[in-house]
């Protein structure tokens, strides 16, 4: 039998690559772990909401089915709280940061967490794939002490780890230490997350830029500029458009084959509409940590200071040539 690597097994392999290395960031990632499970559980059902009061189904809590987004994030906050490890979450479901004292009341935690629970939810109901994305700091507050604001509102180059699920054709969880990217396919009939993706690249080069040219008419001149010199036929230029409208998906598109994802400033958004906390900021790690790169168009994402926890930012990211020749148009 070929050599097989659990997720749960490269977590505990790889504890002395984290900082720090007590075992407690591996418990927080083995949390995470178990929640995408349950939301991987739910996802799939999502095309049978309608009928399912009809075929007799309840969900895990016997409830009502909930609404997947609301169960996603309730179903990460209760696992990484039950863990006692972290200190504070930041959700885009929930308006402020979530203070956590440990269960017996010592703020003990040494980790915050920034969470996208189901990001692209508006995919679901028309069965597109759609992600779940973290990002994880070190507090910078005092052990011992409850956590604050600062301590979410790191720059993107202090994460110690941030990844990815993608709740796809299959399912993978895809996330990085700081040691590289790997990326593990879960086996419906087992439970368990297989390292089928070990130390992935991106391309230096792509053939796919991935952008809603439905903003077209509103994006600033540089980025329309670019979108016209990949689409210039004279030039037998190389290029294809790939959009899905879930950035979990079009960025792993991306990243395995090579190619950059665009989501501009435009009038409608103008900070741009992705989240620079829990979406730009964890793929920002990812696309670098595989060889890649990702901007604001004028500076690199993990150096941006955030100022709110709900911060807006343009981001630009995928293979480094095509970032590199995006930003020569901006
Ligand atoms: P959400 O967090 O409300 O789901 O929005 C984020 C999503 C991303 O997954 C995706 O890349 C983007 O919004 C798509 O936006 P648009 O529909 O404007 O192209
Ligand atoms: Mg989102």
């Amino acid at each position: 039998m070929e050599n097989i690597t659990t997720l749960g097994e490269y977590i505990i392999e790889n504890q002395s690559d984290f900082p720090y290395s007590s075992g407690e960031l591996s418990k927080l990632l083995n949390s995470i772990k178990l929640a995408s499970k349950m939301v991987n559980h739910e996802v799939n059902k999502a095309g049978l909401v309608d009928i399912i009061g009809g075929i007799g189904d309840v969900n895990v809590q016997g409830e009502n089915q909930q609404k997947l987004d609301v169960f996603a994030n309730t179903k990460f906050i209760q696992a990484i709280t039950n863990r006692d490890i972290a200190c504070g979450i930041v959700s885009e479901e929930v308006e402020d940061y979530i203070s956590l004292h440990g269960s017996d009341n010592t703020n003990n935690g040494k980790y915050v967490v920034l969470m996208d629970p189901l990001d692209g939810s508006s995919n679901i109901d028309v069965n597109v794939s759609v992600g779940t994305i973290f990002s994880i700091f070190r507090r910078i507050t005092p052990v011992g002490t409850p956590v604050e604001l600062k301590d979410f509102l790191q720059p993107g180059s202090a994460q110690v780890a941030a990844g990815y699920i993608i709740y796809g054709t299959s399912t993978m969880l895809v996330y990085t230490t700081g040691k590289g990217v790997n990326g593990f396919t879960l086996n419906p009939a087992t439970g368990s997350f297989y390292l089928s993706h070990p130390n992935i690249q991106i391309p230096e080069n792509g053939q796919i830029y991935s952008v809603n040219e439905g903003n077209y008419s509103h994006f600033p001149q540089g980025v329309k500029n670019y979108i016209k010199y990949c689409q210039k036929e004279e030039e037998n230029r190389p290029y294809t458009s790939r959009y899905i409208g879930s950035l979990v998906s079009d960025f792993h598109r991306n990243m395995i084959k090579g190619g950059v994802y665009l989501y501009p400033n435009c009038v409608k958004n103008k900070a741009g509409k992705l989240r620079l906390l829990y979406e730009a900021n964890p793929i920002a790690f990812i696309a670098e940590q595989a060889g890649g790169k990702a901007t604001n168009g004028h500076k690199r994402i993990l150096d941006i200071i955030p100022t709110e926890l709900h911060q807006r930012i343009p981001l630009f990211c995928g293979s480094s040539n095509m970032v590199e020749k995006l930003e020569s148009f901006l």
